[in-house]
């Protein structure tokens, strides 16, 4: 079983994008707002974003009373594919433009874990990781080859790790302990595989809060079966 993405060969595989039929994806990515003057492309990504229902079981998801006030808002949850950054107005539009070429059909995704990142002893996010079907890799390349045949930058000092952000700590937070450590484990026994319904650009915006990320443009992803 394979666990986890490792650095991904970029563009190497490029699926088709598809055309027709009843899971046929947006032909266009929807723009969400690229046409506004305010929109700013800082701290821009790609990511998948869950449908209702799996939103829904993640808001429900129990990580333990430490963990209210850190939890990131249900519609602000998704799985990210590339970290790019700044980038200028008109390739961030290109790539708006791009993303419907990208898309593969995707299987509800299989939860692998709940887990403390770093660790439990210096817990700074609580995630929930998943499985890595072949579908998913052939997104993620997808992704970033556009991302690179654009010219743009993909911040890569992290390996590609599917995960969801639940909750977010600040620096030096005390230790989890191994009862909260259980109940979020628990939970994710119980979790159903994660469908994702939509590829998303987004930029980032840091408010007092934390960050507030923006939809800048959308496309559907359409449901593979589960092997
Ligand atoms: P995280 O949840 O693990 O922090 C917006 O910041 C999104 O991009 C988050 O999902 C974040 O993952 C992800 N991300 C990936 N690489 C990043 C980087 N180098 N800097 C900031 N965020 C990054």
């Amino acid at each position: 079983m394979r666990t986890l993405c490792r650095r991904l060969p970029d563009g190497q595989l490029r699926a088709a994008p598809l055309t027709g039929g009843a899971h046929s994806p947006r032909v266009e990515a929807m723009p969400v707002a690229p046409q506004d003057a305010d929109v700013d492309w800082h701290r821009t990504f790609i990511a998948l974003v869950p449908d209702a229902p799996t939103r829904s079981e993640w808001e429900a998801f129990g990580i333990g009373e430490d963990m209210i006030g850190r939890r990131v808002a249900a519609d602000q949850l998704h799985l990210t594919l590339a970290f790019l950054g700044s980038i200028p107005r008109e390739r961030g539009l290109a790539l708006a433009a791009g993303l419907a070429s990208t898309v593969t059909a995707l299987p509800a995704l299989k939860i692998e874990r709940f887990a403390y990142w770093p660790n439990p002893a210096h817990p700074r996010l609580a995630v929930l990781t998943f499985e890595c079907p072949q579908p998913l890799v052939e997104l993620a390349a997808n992704v970033r080859g556009l991302v690179r045949s654009l010219g743009l930058p993909i911040d890569d000092h992290r390996p590609f790790r599917p995960h969801v952000t639940l909750a977010r700590l600040p620096r030096h937070s005390r230790p989890v302990s191994p009862e909260a450590l259980l109940v979020g484990e628990q939970s994710a026994l119980a979790l159903p595989a994660s469908r994702f319904a939509t590829l998303m650009l987004y930029s980032s915006t840091l408010e007092r809060s934390g960050a507030r990320y923006r939809p800048l443009a959308a496309v559907d992803v359409p449901a593979a079966p589960l092997d």
